[in-house]
């Protein structure tokens, strides 16, 4: 391993650097650094000055990601990719296209975006992904994976059918590349004969080591040390040929000579692609010799780099998956700044240890994760189930059908899964699970706004399209008790589907885990507080929420029953008609989108029962996507929050 960066003592910037706006002061030692502000301005630079500046924007990175938290690994992996493409390239009418845009803040560092990276990820700050509207450098947006060498080949496809000759290149790692799509995009790219670079950044990673037979694949392609000889002679021959060279006699004839000896890349090869590597991804001499050559070289390339994720920071290099994304840190002991205060757990750890529990008690249960085995809070039990547990990859469709064809030979499986994450897997849900009305569990983390990731990771669309599901159960926790409860009645129910959703947030207070689990009637909800002017029927997070604005509505003289609707399909009709009757006006509170969701689900029953009662307020997110930042902060600028559900129901009371 080369050596690590040394954080703070080569400081580009620190926190008191920077004015109260989080606008900093001159830099002191980012001497190149300063001088780039467009991709363009590295054309003017030496090749030593471009090694400045890799090491450079690595401190800058660590600085404000230290201090702002954010994604920091899989940047720090790519700086002399990104360094090299942006020499390279002309851009923004050449293209690179990041797949899912975490690693992308060399990117944004490079083109004018460098000062705004101290507000990433916080409101009214620039994403943490990428975003077209950001930037005309954001040549596709991102967040989530596998999609690069889908949007590429669009990109190049429209160059083409424009006449232009401009260059296109994805950038994906290898843990993308577990993903169905990436599968699909290759197979239609190397038909078809464009021209476009596909970089394939293999840093063994996911979030997690990455898995599965490609993985292993490509391990084995890079530690094989016959090949990795025969390689590295090649590509030294490569470089030493002239520039011009590189579609013509001697290159050609190099490549096809050693082809048959590159056994590993026949895949890439048999999918219509050039495969070249694997190369230092580091070697920033190397890449600025050997692209230029592979982008003049027409049709799909493929080029294989090899990157140490976290490279440049000691701590990061050596823990990957805890360095994948972080909160503030110190950069000299890589420990974080701030301890969370000592509170409630979040859901997510509340459901890792309720599966835990849950596997004991039940022999069938499985637990199946799309390679976020610490985000969905699993790995306690992968350690003590290790049979019983699957991380299938970036591989959500494929989690699903596997997950039915589980359940089809009594296993119960439980896909945990992001809620955001779920979308892609929509027709398995369908087609493959309910349609054969298979006994699979779908537990959904991240349900509601998640904060600093923004849209791309907000889930907010599930409420609304497992509704549309014929025989699914969706239900949603107020707490982390009834998170418990949930799985078990999940468990319990094997006439088809069950889905279950929580926040990305702590249990509120109350949470006991020595509190046995309870079945739940399917389709009951539970009355918390009895009023008589006002039912608040709310939805998961939304409870705690809709209780607090019952206490505001209190003092200002109106009486709200507290409903948990604890279940969004079935409704509890019963329920529904006694508050209906009982009650002036009935409100719905969810943290879903407006359209679909339980307040949809509610208003059909209300038609359908052709209702004359109370009037009716369904308060939602809207039909629109919600920016990133503190979740509180998007809660209220929504109309969730406390102060506002109950200022909404006051203004619809005095109607
Ligand atoms: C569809 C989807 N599922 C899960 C994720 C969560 N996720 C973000 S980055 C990542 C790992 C990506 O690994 P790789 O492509 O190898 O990039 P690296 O971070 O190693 O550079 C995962 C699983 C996602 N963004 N999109």
């Amino acid at each position: 391993m080369e050596e690590a960066v040394r954080p703070g003592a080569n400081r580009v910037r620190t926190g008191s650097d920077r004015s109260d706006n989080g606008k900093e002061a001159m830099t002191e030692k980012g001497i190149i650094l300063d001088r780039v502000e467009n991709p363009s301005d590295l054309k003017e630079l030496e090749r030593d000055q471009l090694v400045i500046l890799c090491r450079e924007i690595r401190e800058f990175i660590i600085d404000v990601v230290s201090q702002q938290g954010g994604h920091l690994g899989a940047s720090l992996g790519v700086v002399e990719l990104t360094v090299a493409l942006c020499r390279i390239l002309n851009l923004p009418e050449d293209k690179v296209v990041y797949d899912t845009g975490h690693q992308a803040y060399v990117h944004k560092v490079l083109t004018g975006r460098k000062e705004k990276l101290w507000g990433i990820r916080q409101y009214g700050g620039i994403s943490g992904f990428l975003k077209r509207d950001e930037s005309e450098h954001d040549a596709f947006g991102a967040g989530h994976a596998s999609t690069a060498i889908s949007a590429a080949l669009g990109l190049a496809t429209a160059r083409d059918m424009a006449g232009k000759d401009s260059k296109v290149v994805a950038i994906l790692g290898d843990g993308a590349l577990t993903g169905g799509l990436a599968y699909e995009a290759l197979n239609n790219a190397g038909q078809s004969g464009s021209n476009l670079l596909v970089i394939l950044n293999d840093n063994g990673m996911s979030i997690a080591p990455n898995v599965g037979a490609l993985s292993q694949y490509l391990t084995n392609i890079t530690s094989n040390p016959t090949l990795m000889k025969l390689r590295e002679e090649v590509v030294s021959l490569v470089k030493k040929l002239p520039a011009g060279d590189a579609v013509g006699g001697l290159a050609k004839r190099i490549e096809s000579g050693i082809k048959s000896a590159f056994v590993p890349s026949a895949l890439f090869e048999a999918l219509g692609f050039t495969y070249f590597g694997p190369v230092d991804g580091h070697d920033l001499e190397s890449l600025l010799d050997i692209l230029p050559r592979l982008l003049d070289r027409g049709g799909p390339v493929l080029l294989h780099v090899h990157t140490k994720k976290g490279k440049g920071l000691t701590h990061a290099e050596e823990d990957d998956e805890g360095f994948h994304g972080v909160v503030p840190f110190d950069p000299q002991t890589g420990k974080i700044r701030k301890q969370p205060a000592g509170g409630t757990p979040g859901y997510t750890k509340v459901f890792g240890q309720a599966m835990l529990d849950a596997a004991e008690q039940f022999p069938q249960m499985a637990a199946i994760t799309a390679a976020m085995p610490t985000g969905t809070g699993l790995n306690p039990f992968k350690e003590k189930y290790p049979a019983r547990f699957f991380d299938v990859g970036i591989a959500e469709a494929h989690a699903v059908c596997f997950a039915a064809g589980l359940a089809c030979e009594g296993v119960r499986p439980v896909v945990t899964v992001y809620s955001t994450f779920l979308q892609r897997a929509y027709d398995q849900v369908v087609h493959d699970v309910a349609l054969q009305k298979l006994p699979v569990i779908f537990a959904l983390d991240r349900g509601g706004l998640v904060g600093a990731d923004g849209p791309t990771h907000h889930g907010v669309l599930d409420l609304s399209y497992m509704c549309s599901v014929p025989d699914m159960v969706v239900a949603a926790p107020k707490d982390g008790n009834e998170l418990r409860d949930m799985l078990w009645t999940a468990m319990d129910h094997t006439a088809g589907p069950f889905a279950f959703r929580f926040p990305r947030a702590s249990v509120p207070q109350g949470w006991d885990p020595s509190r046995p689990p309870q079945v739940l009637p399917i389709g009951s909800w539970e009355i918390l507080g009895e009023g008589s002017d006002v039912a608040i029927l709310a939805v998961g997070a939304m409870v705690a929420e809709a209780t607090a604005a019952a206490v505001k509505l209190a003092a200002s003289g109106i009486n709200a029953t507290v409903v948990n609707a604890r279940f969004v399909k079935p409704l509890d009709e019963a329920m529904l008609r006694d508050l209906r009757s009982s009650h002036k006006l009935l409100v719905t509170v969810e943290e879903n989108s407006c359209v679909g969701g339980f307040g949809a689900a509610v208003a059909g029953f209300l038609e359908s029962e052709r209702s004359t009662g109370a009037s009716f307020l369904r308060l939602a997110l809207p039909d629109g996507f919600v920016t990133h930042g503190p979740r509180e902060q998007l809660l209220d600028d929504v109309g969730l929050s406390a102060e506002k559900i109950a200022a909404r129901i006051l203004a619809e009371s005095a109607r």
